[in-house]
């Protein structure tokens, strides 16, 4: 597994966004998202890191590394 800190996520709708966007990514499976920890975990089997960072990006959040 993979994981990702996502800045910006306030509540269970954050959330819900983060999870859709990531699941539309090519590659990644079992995303669960963390609202407490700040964090995505996902299960990359060939997606680039770029573009999972610029996916978040696009609906309004902060990837970190
Ligand atoms: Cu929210």
């Amino acid at each position: 597994m993979e994981s990702l800190k996502i800045k910006g996520m306030s509540c269970q709708h954050c959330v819900g966004s983060v999870k859709k966007a990531l699941e539309s990514i090519a590659g990644l499976s079992e995303v669960t998202v963390n609202l407490d920890k700040g964090e995505a975990t996902f299960l990359n089997r060939n997606a680039d890191r770029e573009e999972i960072k610029a996916a978040i990006k696009k609906i309004g959040f902060e990837p970190g590394e």
